[in-house]
């Protein structure tokens, strides 16, 4: 037996006795309540950790390694005590003069968990707030070698990473399938220094300039006045702001595309978004954009999904993360980059480098892999590392080096400050999941939260009292040398230069490289949000500037809103598409997809069971569906129920089977007599919730399959047998096989209604 099992059958007997445990009085002492049911209190040795509760492997600051046990404290040892290790009898009533008597102020335990409690919290991220995290390694392929010195990308390297993927304009408690940007910020624990990578899923941003972001964010954010709408763009002051710095046009269609509401962070790509410098080991540099390729395609929600699931399940991304990682479905992404010649103009095929709305095709310029990332561990505590890990785009190492995009600069300062509010001083790298794993030997001293014991007295250079140490490093022992990049004389001013004043070209490029129905989904989205918009202005200004990207897409919107298209200020600009941006038409594996399987006591549970072996050997995941929990009985043994029809929801599921006739869940969902009362003579064909489980999985464009009777139900849900992806065949098993090959492109695409 294991201890956890062993720990679960203690507290159940337990719990059956009812008996008086020893933490209910102190023995011989009167004046202690028995309570009803007591916990196993009997002190025993404390359980193993589970596979994902050993903390991060850390440094101190003055290079002692901590290891995880230090990092873990709570939940570990025999006795409950005090922060100061004082050992307490008794945490749930507090020290009285008499039971009926006033809390005495002398109670310390009392003032120190609520002194503590009411501290609990620390301000959220002011963008960012809401995300998931998970621990993980990245394996270098060594092709990066050529281009960069950096230790982490040489050849047969492993480093240990931890990536975060946030949405942006949410509060950390707001819901996940918001139509949004999603952070990717994932920092390499290398051995030469911590490099971060604080990327988004989208590689373009709204502004060219960081001393725009505070007014960036200002829009997007909740209305000053009554703070609503939370985690939405879809409000005036958002569209206010976009229409009227037009740079934001390009990232804006991104958010109105697929990409703004991701399936899973698992299929996400990720972008290093600004141009960044390589410099190898013979000091020649090289300019690159990095990407994050994931091995199960880019994937996404249709909107109304989107919607549904944030009700249904605020928790949807970060759940998913967490169970594919529980469950060894390790999700996977190769780094890759595309690089450019350092030339001193900074383009490529006329593409602004600096210019952090722009993207370069994959066409022109192939997207090399360099590595590949691997997420296999969650978190033990969400706030000791997700909530507290703090990402700086100046955490670089030797051969990654910046360029001079004027947005990256802002950053550079932003990503340090922010810390200080957010972690209460300048000492947060000395919180677990921030320590470097290389030694550190700062001569950076005290502060709020200085946890480390600094030895020496002179933390300064050079110095003679502790005999000079520490010492610089060159160039050669490692150290981090800026690349000696040459400053053209200028002239100080506020401008952005003559080439950052195109921001139609690249919005019309992705527009035309979009399949019709993702350029379906583009018109809803901008017909949905501007439609949430109150002022006419607002919603006028951004059909000119549709108009500037294509005149189908602005007359298509203007229509949702019953206004007039705009004419074009000037004609669309000349470019080719980049195919390489569509998310359709292309097969992908199908690994953790979720398969729902709806059954009853009289539908065709041996078909379930062979169907369920089916699915879980094909690495995706069954879920049996029916109308009330606990057990089915199957002519094979039995079959465990795990949702409910009170509990499933389309939204769950890539594709939905029917085993037979699933059956009514409950009387209160039959038809009614005249009285209100049960008509059992006339029953639907169907329980209404698997109808709406069917409808919504038919119109969300996915699979759908049913067998022995089971076509009854899709009949009864307005599902036709023969639409394109509903496959009805003789048995469980002949269906699965169609099925997952419809599965591999995500959706049934044919079933969208295209410019209808
Ligand atoms: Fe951020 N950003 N950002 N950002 N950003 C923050 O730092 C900022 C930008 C991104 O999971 C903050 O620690 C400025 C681009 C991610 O902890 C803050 C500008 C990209 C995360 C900040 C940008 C990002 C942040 C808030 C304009 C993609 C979450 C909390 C120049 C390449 C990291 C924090 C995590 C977080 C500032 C623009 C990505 C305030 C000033 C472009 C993924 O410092």
């Amino acid at each position: 037996t294991s201890p956890h099992k062993r720990s679960a059958d203690k507290i159940a007997n337990t719990l059956q006795s009812n008996g008086a445990g020893p933490q209910d009085g102190i023995p011989g002492k009167p004046g202690f309540k028995s309570p009803s049911v007591s916990e196993p209190t009997e002190p025993q040795e404390p359980l193993p950790p589970k596979a994902d509760q050993t903390g991060p492997d850390t440094v101190s600051p003055t290079g002692q390694p901590t290891g995880a046990d230090q990092a873990r404290m709570a939940q570990s040892g025999a006795y409950l005590t005090t922060a100061q290790g004082a050992r307490l009898y008794d945490t749930d009533h507090s020290l009285k003069a008499g039971p009926r008597g006033p809390v005495l102020l002398q109670d310390h335990h009392l003032r120190e968990k609520v002194m503590h409690f009411d501290h609990e919290r620390i301000p959220e991220r002011v963008v960012h707030a809401r995300g998931a995290a998970a621990h993980g390694v990245f394996q270098s392929y060594g092709t990066a070698a050529s281009v960069t010195k950096a230790a982490f990308l040489g050849p047969d390297t492993e480093t240990p990473v931890f990536v975060r993927f946030s949405t942006v304009l949410g509060s950390r408690g707001s819901a996940d399938t918001v139509r949004d940007t999603r952070g990717f910020a994932t920092k390499f624990y290398t051995s030469e220094g911590t490099f971060d990578l604080v990327g988004n899923n989208i590689p373009v941003f709204f502004i060219q300039d960081a001393i725009k972001f505070p007014d960036v964010i200002h829009a997007g954010k909740p209305h000053p006045d009554r703070e609503i709408p939370q985690a939405q763009s879809a409000h005036d002051t958002f569209w206010d702001f976009v229409t009227l710095h037009t740079e934001a046009t390009h990232h804006t269609m991104w958010n109105m595309s697929d990409r703004g509401i991701p399936r899973s962070f698992r299929m996400m790509e990720g972008f290093g978004v600004h141009t960044f410098r390589l410099v190898n080991a013979d000091g020649a540099t090289t300019l690159v954009k990095f990407h994050w390729k994931p091995k199960l395609g880019v994937h996404s929600l249709v909107w109304e999904e989107a919607q549904l699931i944030n009700g249904i399940d605020p928790d949807f991304h970060r759940r998913d993360l967490a169970d594919a990682i529980e469950a060894g479905a390790y999700p996977q992404w190769e780094l890759a980059i595309q690089t450019f010649p350092d030339t001193p103009e900074q383009t490529f095929e006329g593409i602004d480098l600096l210019d952090p709305t722009n993207i370069v095709p994959e066409e022109l310029a192939p997207v090399q892999p360099v590595g590949l990332l691997t997420l296999n561990r969650n978190p033990s505590n969400f706030f000791a590392e997700t909530e507290q890990v703090a990402f700086h785009v100046g955490h670089l190492v030797p051969g990654i080096d910046i360029t001079d995009d004027p947005l990256l600069a802002g950053r550079l300062f932003s990503y340090l400050d922010t810390q200080i509010t957010r972690l209460g001083g300048p000492n947060f790298a000395q919180i677990p999941i921030n320590r470097p794993h290389a030694p550190v030997n700062d001569m950076l001293r005290d502060g709020m939260h200085q946890t480390a014991v600094p030895r020496g007295v002179a933390p300064y250079r050079p110095n003679s009292l502790d005999g000079g140490c520490p010492f610089q490093a060159g160039a050669d022992t490692g150290a981090y040398v800026e690349v000696p990049v040459r400053i053209p004389e200028a002239t100080k001013v506020r401008e952005a230069p003559e080439s950052f004043s195109d921001h139609f070209s690249q919005p019309r490029r992705f527009w035309l490289s979009m399949s019709p129905v993702e350029r379906e989904h583009i018109i809803g989205a901008y017909t949905f949000e501007l439609g949430k918009c109150y002022e006419q202005a607002i919603k006028e200004r951004a059909l000119l500037v549709l108009a500037r990207i294509d005149s189908e897409l602005c007359e298509q919107v203007a229509a949702g809103l019953g206004l007039p298209a705009a004419d074009p200020t000037a004609p669309p600009a000349d470019v080719e598409p980049s195919p390489a941006l569509s998310q359709v038409g292309r097969t992908w594996p199908t690994d953790g997809r979720v398969i729902g399987i709806v059954t009853g006591p009289e539908g065709d549970l041996d078909g379930v069971r062979t169907v369920r072996e089916a699915v879980l050997e094909a690495g995706m995941v069954p879920l049996v569906i029916a109308p009330t929990g606990g057990t089915l009985s199957a002519a094979q043994g039995e079959l465990t129920v795990q949702r409910t029809y009170a509990t499933a929801r389309s939204v769950e599921f890539d594709a939905v089977l029917v085993a037979g006739n699933p059956g009514m869940g409950s009387d209160a969902y039959g038809a009614r007599d005249a009285k209100g009362k049960p008509a059992a003579t006339s029953q639907p064909a169907s329980d209404p919730r698997v109808a709406l489980l069917l409808s919504e999985a038919f119109r969300h464009g996915k699979a759908i399959g049913a067998w022995s009777g089971g076509e009854g139900a899709l009949e009864a849900a307005g599902v036709p047998a023969d639409a394109p992806g509903v496959v009805v065949g003789d048995s469980g098993a002949t269906v699965l096989e169609q099925l997952a090959g419809l599965l591999g492109a995500h959706r049934v695409w044919e079933r969208f209604t295209v410019g209808g």
